[in-house]
């Protein structure tokens, strides 16, 4: 130990690990780790010579009114698999999940999904209808709902056909494309309820259809139980204006559930007797089993979760030693108890320490911060909900539900690390 990484007087271990780091420390970790500064002994001119930014005055403010990422971040986007659709209106992208940390999702990086591609509607345009089975037909202008009460809250969303692709077999090499059909923002909007309630719901009134203003037109039928219960008529995401991309001015949350009812730009909402069957809920979102008949009204997001780093695009680069496995869990059930890690393929368990806010129906962050050997890794997490529902195996899931489906693939993923620290998708069940 040089004098350097020695515990100043008072100092915690956390403290004598940051001061092993900022002095190339090697000998707190029994000398792999830390491998990219110069060692004792060595000049490193990252230190002993001035830099530009440390020389010269750096921009001022105003630089960017809106601000952007550092250049240096350049390659944390959204991406696109351009097999996948044939057009990118009716197409989805990818959150870049294996460069994030917490919880919430940057604006910027929420996957779209989208079906007549963006609409652009100026706030002062946009209505929303609340008709059907009601005691008062009313319209709403976004100034008109800027005067009801607002709440604030945390939710994932999730796309039913997220990981629809690796349904039979492992497929796409990143976590950004095996679960990047997922984001979590902080919306701000006014509970459903209050909208119902203003118009008053005639006590046949079972069922809600949500209209979006978009060329899709996209129409979902919500159970009344779920409309009057967490439902959100959401116009700000993280604080801002919900992007156009996400729904601008108006979008629905139906909190836990698929992502193809949380409407975009929101038009109407029309209460009836039953469902309407559209194309979006039989055609559509509804999965086929083994013996043909189709499940519909699949509406939950079972828990699941996935390790987004290591993961095959952020391999391991620093050698073996100290290594944070980390990841996301979620249930649209509620919030997660528990997430188990496994570096042998699901022979053996480890329970991750989730770290962040707890919220119900939103993202959960959990960290596994290992020694590693230097040995191949077959890295699996499994995420357990409050209600006391598991993330199953990929063959348990097919043990039920056949392989003909796409959507609600909520099974464990595996990663294989290997001994130069590169990682791949695989399958292990
Ligand atoms: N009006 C409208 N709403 C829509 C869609 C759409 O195409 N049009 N796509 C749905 C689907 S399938 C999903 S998964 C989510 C995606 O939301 P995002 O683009 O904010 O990620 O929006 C849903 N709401
Ligand atoms: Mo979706």
């Amino acid at each position: 130990m040089t004098e350097t990484n020695k515990p100043a007087p008072g100092m915690n271990r956390r403290g004598f690990l940051k001061a092993g780091l900022a002095a190339g420390g090697a000998a707190a970790f029994g000398g792999a780790a830390f491998s990219g500064a110069a060692g004792a002994g060595e000049s490193d001119p990252l230190i002993t010579e001035v830099q530009d930014w440390n020389r010269y005055l750096g921009a001022g403010v105003q630089a960017a009114p809106y601000g952007v990422p550092s250049a240096h971040e350049a390659h944390v986007v959204r991406r696109d698999v351009e097999w996948l659709t044939a057009s990118t209106e009716s197409s989805v992208n990818f959150t870049p999940l294996h460069a994030l940390d917490g919880i919430i999702t940057p604006n910027g990086l929420c996957f779209e999904r989208h079906h007549g591609g963006v609409a652009d509607i100026a706030p002062a345009d946009h209505r929303l209808m609340i008709n059907g089975l009601v005691d008062k037909p009313l319209v709403f202008t976004m100034a008109d709902l800027m005067r009801f009460p607002r709440e604030n809250r945390v939710y994932f969303l999730e796309c039913a056909a997220n990981s629809g692709m690796e349904w039979r077999g492992a497929q796409l090499n990143g976590c950004q494309y095996t679960h990047g059909m997922v984001h979590c923002v902080m919306y701000t909007g006014v509970p459903l309820k209050t909208l119902l309630d203003e118009a008053g719901i005639k006590t046949n009134g079972k069922w809600v259809l949500a209209e979006g203003a978009d060329a899709a037109g996209m129409t979902r039928s919500i159970p009344m139980e779920k409309a009057l219960d967490d439902c959100l008529v959401a116009f700000k995401m993280n604080g801002e204006a919900l992007r156009p991309e996400q729904g601008y001015p108006l979008r629905l949350c139906v909190p836990g559930w698929e992502g193809n009812m949380w409407v975009k730009w929101l038009r109407r909402l029309e209460v009836g007797d039953e469902p309407w069957q559209q194309r979006e809920e039989t055609s559509k979102y509804t999965d086929l089993l083994a013996n043909g008949k189709a499940r519909r009204f699949t509406w939950v997001m079972d828990p699941k979760s996935v390790i987004t780093s290591p993961s095959p695009q952020m391999p391991i680069a620093h050698g073996k030693g100290p290594l944070v496995v980390s990841g996301l869990a979620w249930s649209g059930n509620g919030r997660i108890k528990r997430v188990d890690v496994s570096i042998d393929g699901g022979r053996n368990w480890t329970t991750a320490r989730i770290d962040g806010p707890s919220f119900s129906k939103a993202l959960h962050r959990f960290y596994l911060d290992i020694d590693w050997d230097g040995s191949d890794l077959l890295l699996q997490s499994r995420a357990l909900d409050e209600h006391g529902f598991y993330q199953p195996t990929k063959n348990a899931l097919r043990a039920e539900r056949g392989e003909n489906s796409i959507y609600h693939n909520n099974s464990i993923q595996t990663w294989h690390v290997k001994e130069d620290g590169t990682v791949e998708n695989v399958e292990v069940s």
